[in-house]
């Protein structure tokens, strides 16, 4: 075998032998490079006699076609190789199954919402709702709050822009506000039986919803969840209030045997005014009273500015915090919990 032979016979070699695109530049320098093989050759050509060039050259040539040659065919073997591994690498199997994304479910205050609207349905109740935004009067003044009684401060209530300073609007530290707007309307609406002094249709509303005030730590929340009740005729009373909330404690906490305290207290809205407390005889809390809400006569002055004649018309509201339901119902002992948003949390209530 002559030399140039054996030199295309070793690059091919090498050029097979590298198994990377940087393996074969290199191995390309050293036939093709500066310092390589071939081009060692071509510059031993300088002392030869004109006819020895051209044969030698021609010679040479051939031999540098050879290795180019093998080198491009090297390289498109290695980039196939690269894009196989590659396709490999990132295959899709399009007959793996899906993943599914779950079922959504309710929020574990919008269940208890659900539920308390369900019970005081079956007694006759509607449902309304109103502003979270709300003026001062329907607030406070309407509800016989005094000017001076601490829940009006800063520090009890979110105020925001809008309104004038004698009458400023605040996120609603209530639902009671939606009571007012609610009799007022059920007023308007039965004006004429009013006025011919004719019975008018009884009041019974629930107002469940958002409330706010300057409150945070495991108990409470800045905004929390509110059911307010009004239930307003002509000849309404505490006993009317204790069926009532006896039979959405049993029935809501699915108890029997659950007894009810009702422990005088004091609010501006109702004179006079009950604490409501509730006692499991089995389970977990057995024993212990748990206050749940508050409630009342409705007071003269509010039924007044209800647009009622506290003479004629009366009746009793109660008010309890859906979210302190929730947390008694399932056994949940912090409240931020129902704010965290943590889906392992709530989808234990799906
Ligand atoms: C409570 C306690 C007692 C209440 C009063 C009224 C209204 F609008 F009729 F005057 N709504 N809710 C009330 C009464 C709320 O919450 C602890």
């Amino acid at each position: 075998m002559n030399e140039l032979d054996a030199i295309v016979d070793s690059a091919k070699t090498s050029f097979v032998e590298a198994a990377t695109p940087v393996d074969l530049e290199n191995a390309k320098a050293r036939f093709l490079g500066k310092a390589g093989r071939i081009t060692e050759l071509m510059k031993g050509m300088a002392a030869l006699s004109v006819e020895e060039k051209k044969s030698r050259g021609a010679a040479i040539n051939v031999a540098k076609q050879a290795i180019e040659a093998a080198l491009n065919e090297r390289r498109q073997a290695l980039a196939e190789a690269e894009l196989q591994a590659q396709l490999q690498a990132e295959a899709l199997d399009v007959t793996l199954p899906g993943r599914a994304r779950g079922n959504g479910g309710l929020h574990p205050v919008s269940l208890t919402m659900e539920r308390i609207e369900a019970i005081f349905g079956s007694m006759g109740f509607e449902v309304a709702q109103g502003p979270e935004i709300e003026a001062d009067w329907f607030n406070f003044t309407a509800l016989n709050t005094p000017e001076d009684h601490p829940a009006r401060s800063m520090h009890d209530t979110f105020y925001v822009e809008g309104g004038s300073e004698k009458a400023p609007n605040l996120l609603r530290t209530h639902t009671s506000p939606v009571q007012v707007r609610h009799a007022l309307q059920h007023v308007k609406q039965h004006r004429a039986l009013i006025e011919a002094g004719l019975p008018m249709p009884e009041i019974r509303v629930i107002c469940p919803g958002r409330t706010y005030r300057v409150d945070s730590d495991a108990t409470h929340s800045p905004m929390f969840h509110q059911c307010e009740g009004l239930w307003i005729g002509e000849n309404v009373s505490f006993k009317d209030l204790k069926f009532v909330f006896t039979d959405l404690c049993r029935t809501f906490f699915e108890r029997d045997d659950l007894v009810l305290r009702f422990r005088p207290s004091f609010f501006p809205f109702t004179e006079p005014s009950a604490e409501i407390d509730i006692q499991f005889q089995s389970g977990p809390l057995a024993g212990r009273w748990l206050e749940v809400a508050g409630s009342g006569q409705v007071h003269p002055n509010v039924v007044r500015n209800m647009g009622l004649d506290p003479e004629k018309h009366i009746g009793f509201a109660f008010g309890m915090g859906l979210d302190r339901f929730t947390m008694l119902r399932y056994g949940v002992n912090d409240l931020r919990l129902f704010f965290d948003g943590d889906i392992r949390f709530l989808s234990q209530f799906r």
